[in-house]
């Protein structure tokens, strides 16, 4: 039976195991992270672990804020885990990075101490859209159970908002410097978005410390991208036949890996470039870029895709007249809202997704992607449509992705499924009312306000093409041909 990785066992890795080339135990934490998942763990930690061979500031205490789960299975590894590049050749990379993950729940105070520390020189997030308790406009819901509960118990507070306003608070209070809080998130403006919020509940606490949040405190826009998919068994064996040794939690990515951030003195604080990071003040190109291009095209694929039964990425970018209403989305459809592009060549960038979502060595479950689309299509799709329409272009392709969604919702209501969604229960209940009447359908989808904003669900050419595409994709996924093609 393999041994399990952990200090003890890490050198009798099998050889081409890439460990981790610094002494763990002489580094220090000097980054906090919110939201251990696999995305931090085959990203930003990726990143960590590299900066740690020439700087051993960035070992990396994890505050896990909901689920037990990551803390569980890498505690018994003193949180080394491995990471596996889906390349030819890529070797195995165990990762060192993680000193600790903390459990918000359980160990509050831990946690502030952290954010207090006087070694803590940056603060990140990846907690999903969801993470940010935020209304369907992107402000603070101050009326989100969690922002109540932490208005009211600010010491043991369950949501990251009220983590950050409370520990900034103290930070502030013990005379530390400021230090940059980085969210790492799929949102349009992600930093400003995060600044709005943690000073909207700090205001409702003291106007003074928000006064100083809103002055001091740097949230850089940023931009991250590598496809991730979820650890399976396929990923288990291939990190024990590798390394000859079990991981409990093993995460994976493709090859490709970019993170860019704001260019702001709180984030000068490593040197980001000798690890690829790019620090620039054009983030909003590249955010644009991947949210709207990439993220909605995802969207896309996975609601067409699971009615067309397929269940991942490269299964459903051989299905041709899918494929080709994703190209054509993204080209025809999507390239108008991104305003030239800047800096970013669009037909390149366009061309290089194609072929990541290609990739068949990327197991890609369209069912993860499909996961929290109240919170998703506001923020890669519907501010594209809405500009559309705005701007008298056709929204024929871009209401299809939309239209998937309710579909998708309804036939999972139909088979009494489950759905993984902030409004879980209430998007079922409308799939449960749901006949297949597009009229009826449509309409009663559009009305969810915390999805679509009253003014876009208000436009009849957008309810009508959202009707056309629900009529025509039907349960199984029947895309128009006129659809797939150019123009
Ligand atoms: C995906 C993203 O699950 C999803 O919604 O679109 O996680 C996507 O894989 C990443 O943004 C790629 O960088």
């Amino acid at each position: 039976m393999p041994l399990r990785l952990s200090e003890q066992t890490l050198g009798r890795a099998q050889p081409g195991t890439a460990r981790p080339a610094y002494v763990r135990a002489a580094c220090g934490v000097g980054w906090v992270h919110f939201g251990p998942g696999a995305f931090h763990r085959a990203h930003q930690a990726y990143y960590a672990d590299r900066l740690l061979e020439h700087d051993r500031r960035w070992a990396i205490s994890a505050v896990a804020v909901h689920s037990a789960g990551v803390r569980d299975a890498l505690a018994p590894q003193d949180y080394l885990y491995c990471l596996a590049e889906l390349g030819p050749e890529a070797p195995v990379r165990v990762i060192g990075a993680l000193r600790e993950i903390l459990l918000a729940a359980r160990e509050p105070d831990a946690v502030f101490a952290r954010i207090e520390s006087p070694d803590t020189r940056l603060i990140t997030l990846t907690v999903t859209e969801k993470g940010y308790c935020l209304e369907g406009g992107g402000q603070l819901d101050v009326s989100h159970p969690d922002v109540q509960h932490d208005l009211a118990v600010p010491d043991r507070p369950r949501s990251v908002i009220g983590f950050l306003a409370e520990g900034l608070r103290r930070r502030h209070a013990s005379g530390q410097p400021p230090c940059a809080v980085v969210s790492c998130d799929n949102l349009a403006q992600n930093g400003p978005t995060l600044r709005a919020a943690v000073t909207a509940f700090a205001a409702r606490r003291s106007g003074e410390l928000a006064r100083w949040i809103e002055r001091e405190v740097a949230f850089p826009r940023t931009m991250v991208d590598s496809i991730t998919p979820a650890t399976d068994e396929r990923l288990l064996a291939r990190v024990t036949q590798a390394t000859g040794l079990t991981d409990a939690w093993p995460v994976q990515r493709e090859m490709f890996t970019q993170w860019v951030i704001e260019d702001l003195p709180q984030v000068r604080v490593a040197d980001w470039a000798s690890v690829g990071v790019q620090l620039t003040n054009d983030v909003g190109v590249y955010e644009r870029a991947k949210l709207r291009l990439l993220n909605a095209a995802h969207s896309t694929l996975a609601y067409v895709g699971l009615l067309r039964g397929h269940t991942t990425v490269a299964e459903a970018m051989i299905d041709g007249p899918l494929a080709r209403l994703v190209e054509h989305l993204m080209r025809c459809d999507i390239t108008p809202s991104l305003a030239g592009g800047g800096v970013i060549d669009i037909g390149a960038y366009i061309e290089a997704t194609l072929g990541r979502f290609r990739n068949q060595s990327v197991r890609h479950q369209l069912e993860q992607i499909a996961w929290d689309g109240s919170k998703k299509l506001p923020v890669r799709l519907l501010p594209t449509l809405a500009e559309a329409l705005a701007a008298g272009r056709p929204v024929e392709r871009l209401a299809v992705p939309v239209a998937a969604w309710i579909r998708f919702i309804v036939e999972r209501a139909r088979a009494g499924g489950e759905l993984t969604d902030p409004l879980a229960e209430q998007l079922l209940a409308l799939g449960r009312q749901s006949t297949g009447d597009p009229r009826g359908d449509v309409a009663r989808f559009l009305a969810l306000q915390a999805v679509f904003p009253a003014q876009l669900a208000a436009v009849p050419a957008f309810a009508g093409a959202v009707r056309e595409a629900y009529r025509s994709l039907s349960a199984a996924g029947a895309i128009p041909p006129r659809l797939c093609a150019a123009g």
